[in-house]
């Protein structure tokens, strides 16, 4: 069991430290899945998560907290459990935030379990600059036609329902996006490819050729798509800082084990001054990335109607900090550490993709800068 202490700070109330003993206790009983199939895999734990309450959190009235603190523990016991429940929340970011009450009606769903959400932003030659999306969505009578390609998308292949940015041109580049809500069955909408990772989960690239949607599935205003996406990011991105703490505080604890059970000369690892040293740098950067994490979240749960430059900072130094605490826990495992299904072995893969998906890091640091710099400079 990991150091709960956190839970005392003054960013959370009882109910969310009562939630994170709730969910402790069912991740005890029901994690982690078989990955052998991995759309089998995600398909069970969204069910699993749905009947268990937990889904509840993903969408409708977000609290921020209470999003971070499962991932967190989700991460901390498995990955894909993690990303199961992330994604249900991501993908009806939008509607959560922005949705009409016909699009809610999705949310009863995707909250119940019964029904896989993705979000569909990123494309072939568009990933950390949003601005240049060129699916297009051209005006039809009564509605919409999409034409374009999107790639990346996870729960490609296993959604029944997409939240998918296309250019509807009432500006050049990012005044001009829209967000629509899309439904998985609908004509032209074709997975051409799935995509195999290091931490394999339903990736896929999308191609919509001529996909017709009625008006009612436009997001928002036309032409608001980009500051909808980045008001989505700004939610998610400080989770993703959350996740990557669940995976550093399982780094830390499995390290912990090795270091005091694995002898060396005569000793056990852990009377070594080194590596004490390494010990202490990380549950310096778990503790650090808390902080970050739990501050963006609490102060967009205060009713903050934007923390662009907390959420940047929450996830730049959440995922590389955990990819460097995750990177001292394989050398501490030594050869274990390298072994294929050993914990921290998982771990390393795990973490790889946070520091690159949802914006890259570097993606996070212009964030961070240009809310630091005067105008006249950005
Ligand atoms: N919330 C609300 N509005 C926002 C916003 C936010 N977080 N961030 C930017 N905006 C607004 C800006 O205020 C600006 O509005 P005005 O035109 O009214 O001034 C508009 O959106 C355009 O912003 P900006 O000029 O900063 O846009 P850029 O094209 O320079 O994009 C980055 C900036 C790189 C930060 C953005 O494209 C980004 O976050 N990219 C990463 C995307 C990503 O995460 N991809 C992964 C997909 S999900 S796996």
């Amino acid at each position: 069991m990991p150091d709960q202490t956190f839970l005392d700070w003054p960013f959370f109330e009882p109910r969310h430290r009562d939630l994170a003993a709730a969910l402790e206790a069912w991740c005890v009983a029901h994690l982690p899945v078989d990955h052998s199939d991995i759309d089998a895999a995600c398909r069970g734990l969204v069910a699993a998560l749905g009947a268990g309450g937990w889904l509840q959190h993903s969408g409708g009235v977000l609290d921020v907290r209470s999003l971070c603190l499962i991932r967190e523990t989700l991460a901390r016991h498995d990955g894909l459990a993690d990303f199961a429940f992330a994604m249900q929340g991501l993908g009806m970011g939008a509607v959560s935030l922005f949705g009409s009450p016909e699009q809610r009606a999705w949310l009863d769903k995707t909250r119940a379990g019964s029904a896989i959400a993705a979000f569909a932003l990123t494309e072939p030659l568009s990933g950390s600059d949003v601005a240049a999306t060129s699916t297009t969505a051209e005006r039809v009578q009564g509605g919409w036609r999409l034409s374009g390609e999107k790639t990346w998308i996870s729960n490609g292949g296993i959604a029944d329902i997409y939240v998918i940015f296309a250019r509807t041109g009432e500006a050049p580049g990012a005044r001009g996006l829209s967000a629509f809500l899309m439904p998985a069955d609908v004509a032209g909408l074709h997975v051409v490819e799935r995509l195999d990772v290091i931490a394999p989960h339903p990736l896929a690239r999308l191609r919509l050729d001529g996909v017709e949607l009625p008006d009612s599935a436009l997001i928002g205003r036309a032409g608001e798509g980009f500051k909808l996406a980045m008001a989505v990011l700004d939610v998610f991105r400080s989770t993703v800082g959350a996740a990557a703490l669940g995976f550093a505080r399982r780094a830390l604890d499995e390290s912990l084990t090795r270091v005091s059970s694995r002898r060396i000369q005569g000793a056990a690892l852990a009377e070594l001054q080194m590596v004490q040293g390494h010990l202490a740098d990380m549950a310096l950067e778990v503790d650090a990335a808390a902080l970050l994490v739990y501050r963006a979240a609490w102060t967009k749960d205060q009713g903050a109607a934007r923390i662009t430059r907390e959420a940047a900072m929450a996830k730049l130094y959440a995922t590389e900090a955990a990819q460097r605490v995750i990177d001292t826990a394989v050398q501490l495992h030594g050869g274990d550490g390298v072994r294929h299904g050993s914990v921290v072995e998982q771990l390393y893969r795990d973490i790889r993709a946070l520091r690159i998906y949802e914006g890259a890091s570097d993606v996070q640091r212009v964030v961070i800068a240009r809310s630091i710099l005067p105008k006249e400079a950005k």
